[in-house]
């Protein structure tokens, strides 16, 4: 594989892992998965974790992935590039791992003493890769060891956080994310 097509693959891989958590920051609101509850003196998770951004983030995931299998022939045709298809396992793993990995780095956060909407460098960037990949790995193995060869890895390690600080960036300038990050 040349290096635009391990670019290219590596980026339509993780769309269902990127856009979940830019659809949770619109449909967010509503009560806050942990119910309000606190753990040591500290909310579990906050109440920038809601039932509603979770789901439609997820669902938001599932929906795209099904539209780039509709399109990834053509699209492949023109790039001349081979763009992979997502089983119904890797959509659901990548858009709900996302989720996950989001929630479990507000458990730490809170866990660290840090408010919602505070920044944790790196975590913050990377918690939903990790999982969305973990999950995937797990969920659809033969998929993930075909589409996530090294180098794609490699390139979704470096790609992501520079992704993830220029949607959030867009985001809050357009009064949509109330911090950068
Ligand atoms: N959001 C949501 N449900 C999720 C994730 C995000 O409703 N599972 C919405 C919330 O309105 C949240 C906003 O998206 O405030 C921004 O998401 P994020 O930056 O992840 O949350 P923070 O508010 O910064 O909270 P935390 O410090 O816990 O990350
Ligand atoms: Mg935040
Ligand atoms: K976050």
């Amino acid at each position: 594989m040349n290096w635009l097509a391990v670019v290219l693959t590596a980026l339509w891989a993780m769309l269902p892992a990127y856009v979940p958590n830019n659809a949770a920051v619109l449909a967010g609101g509503g009560r806050p998965i942990d119910g309000g509850r606190t753990w040591g003196g500290k909310r579990i998770l906050g109440d920038g974790k809601t039932w509603r951004g979770t789901a439609v983030g997820t669902l938001a995931g599932v929906a795209l992935a099904v539209v780039l299998n509709l399109v990834a022939g053509p699209i492949s045709a023109a790039l001349g590039v081979s763009l992979p298809t997502f089983p119904p396992a890797a959509m659901v793993a990548l858009a709900l791992g996302a989720m996950l990995g989001d929630i479990l780095a507000s458990f730490v956060k809170r866990r660290t003493g840090r408010e919602r909407g505070a920044s944790f460098p790196l975590l913050d960037q990377l918690d939903f890769v990790v999982v969305a990949l973990a999950l995937a790995a797990v969920a659809a193995p033969d998929w993930f060891a075909a589409t996530f060869t090294l180098p794609v890895l490699l390139v979704v390690l470096v790609a992501t956080p520079v992704l993830h600080l220029v949607t959030n960036g867009i985001a809050y300038l357009l009064g949509l994310k109330d911090e950068p990050w």
